[in-house]
């Protein structure tokens, strides 16, 4: 067999390498897409890590408090964009030895059966050795192996079918579009079966079958006393936000799961799932509001947690400090005085189902009244500590570790005909408690009292407001709470970096 070169070859004669090795590249996350889905096992999972550790602060923020799960989605797309460079960079060698340029230019080798099998090999196992060494997942890595071997014998294949009659430059094409075809075909295929693999979160409003009674009156009684207002969340959130420090949730097997509480202890104690359940279980409504989320913005929810108290661990060990770090299985930890711990729940169900993997499964912290970030998800470790140090987010430049500002969002302005208008959101204020809203459809010049949801059990919950009033022009409508000790949420505009948001929620209405 003799070395054909297409004229593109000739020109740039490291193209169709390289574009064969990135579609191998393709083809290995496709491969362990396919295989294991969006896990930590997927070769993304760990590059998504990294990237995400080595982005500059000022893009985190930004992708946090403005885009949202949007940003979530643009830092998981660099990340299998550069998993796919990494991968094809594996594949380079292999593909190179393959396609013979290495030997023709070099003039060391000749293209002959062994060295395109050799190439075969060396371009998968490279990429699978990378695999494995990335996720130790054997299931993931021979995804990848499939993968780039997929792509390579696409493109021996190719070479070997058109090698007779091609054209050089047409037959240069043929290979890079074979293994490009298959790469995509691969990657096609993965999304076929895998969808985007993101867990479905039941709705609260649909009580589950096999719920306890206790659960039942409950999440009945958080139906009944929500507003009825057109396009308003009820007072149990039907669509809970979500904030990680990764793209991928962790998968923390149950039955392997344990919860020790270590450090400045008397004793260290080890919990396993059936020590928790076998504890009496407690059903709170607690409400989380991330210290990134916006002033008017959704990353506040609520939901009827089960668990229980954390006292009755806290107290076996004995704790000899005054502070506490809670680790999580995906890394995450963070700090805070252990005082505001006692009162907190280990939740493992949520809404009478057990905890999503999203929000922490199988078990997470719930600490009254703090901002969401020190509610650490799938818990694996308190650590009790007689000295402060920082939590991750400190870290990064955030004072999150606190008690919640005070808050009322306009979620919902209803045009209800002739000229009637009903405003409404939710009022959160930890547990202070929200003790009134406000709210001015004049622009500040005068208030009135708006309706109040009545308080639901518990003593970190938000409530509902609405306010229904007529207009006839273009005005300003602004609303704020009080807590319970009358306390007015703080007037003054600030972004929600370092301390969370702050200010008044102001929208212009156009009557219709
Ligand atoms: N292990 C772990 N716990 C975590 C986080 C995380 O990234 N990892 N994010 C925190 C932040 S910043 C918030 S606001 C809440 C959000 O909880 P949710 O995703 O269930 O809404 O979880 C907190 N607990
Ligand atoms: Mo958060």
């Amino acid at each position: 067999m003799s070395p054909i070169r297409t004229a593109a070859a000739r020109v740039r004669p490291w193209l169709p390498p390289i574009a064969v090795a990135l579609a191998a590249g393709l083809a290995a996350v496709g491969g362990s897409y396919l295989s294991v889905g969006r896990r930590p096992a997927f070769v993304v999972t760990p590059i998504d890590r990294l990237v995400i550790t080595l982005s500059p602060e000022a893009l985190v923020t930004f992708a946090i408090t403005e885009l949202g799960t949007l940003g979530h989605q643009v830092a998981f797309l660099t990340a299998i964009a550069l998993t796919c460079v990494l991968f094809g960079l594996a594949a380079l060698p292999g593909v190179a030895i393959c396609l013979d340029y290495v030997s023709v230019d070099s003039g060391l080798l000749r293209q002959r059966r062994a060295s395109i099998a050799a190439g075969a090999i060396v371009g998968t196992v490279l990429p699978t050795a990378v695999a494995f060494g990335l996720t130790r997942s054997p299931r993931s890595s021979a995804g990848v192996a499939a993968g780039a071997a997929l792509v390579l014998l696409a493109t021996i294949g190719v070479g070997l079918v058109a090698g007779g009659d091609a054209t050089p430059s047409s037959f240069g094409r043929r290979r890079v579009l074979g293994a490009v075809g298959s790469a995509i075909g691969l990657s096609a295929l993965g999304l076929f079966v895998r969808g985007t693999d993101t867990e479905t979160v039941s709705s609260p409003l649909e009580i589950p079958a096999d719920a306890r009674p206790e659960v039942r009156t409950l999440l009945t009684r958080a139906k009944d006393q929500s507003f009825e207002v057109d396009g308003l969340e009820p007072l149990v959130s039907t669509d809970f936000y979500q904030v990680d420090i990764g793209n991928v949730d962790p998968v923390v097997d149950r039955e392997e799961w344990t919860l020790s509480i270590t450090g400045a202890v008397e004793e260290e104690v080890d919990y396993d799932i059936a020590d928790i359940e076998s504890m009496a279980l407690e059903d709170r409504f607690v409400t989380l509001r991330c210290v990134g989320d916006r002033l008017n913005g959704r990353q506040m929810d609520t939901a009827l947690w089960s668990g229980v108290p954390v006292r009755s661990l806290l107290e076996a060990a004995g704790p000899e400090g005054n502070y506490v770090v809670l680790h999580g299985a995906d890394s995450y930890y963070n700090e805070f005085p252990i005082e505001a711990l006692w009162p907190g729940l280990l939740a493992y169900r949520m809404n009478g189902r057990p905890l999503p993997r999203a929000h922490g499964a199988p078990v997470r912290a719930l600490v009254p009244g703090h901002w969401g970030e020190i509610n650490v998800k799938w818990l694996t470790e308190i650590e009790v500590r007689t000295e402060e140090t920082m939590g991750y987010w400190e870290h990064r430049g955030w004072h999150g570790t606190g008690p919640v500002h005070t808050v009322a969002k306009l979620w919902q302005v209803n045009h209800l005909g002739g000229g009637r208008i009903e405003v409404a959101g939710h009022a959160y204020a930890g547990t202070r408690g929200v003790g009134a809203v406000e709210v001015s459809t004049d622009g500040g010049d005068t208030w009135t009292e708006a309706e109040i949801s009545e308080p639901l059990p518990g003593d970190d919950v938000w409530r509902q407001w609405r306010h229904e009033y007529g207009a006839t022009g273009e005005h300003e409508v602004i609303v704020r709470a009080r807590d319970e000790n009358g306390t007015l949420q703080i007037p003054d505009k600030e972004g929600p970096k370092p301390d969370g948001a702050t200010g008044w929620v102001s929208e212009t209405v156009t009557p219709q």
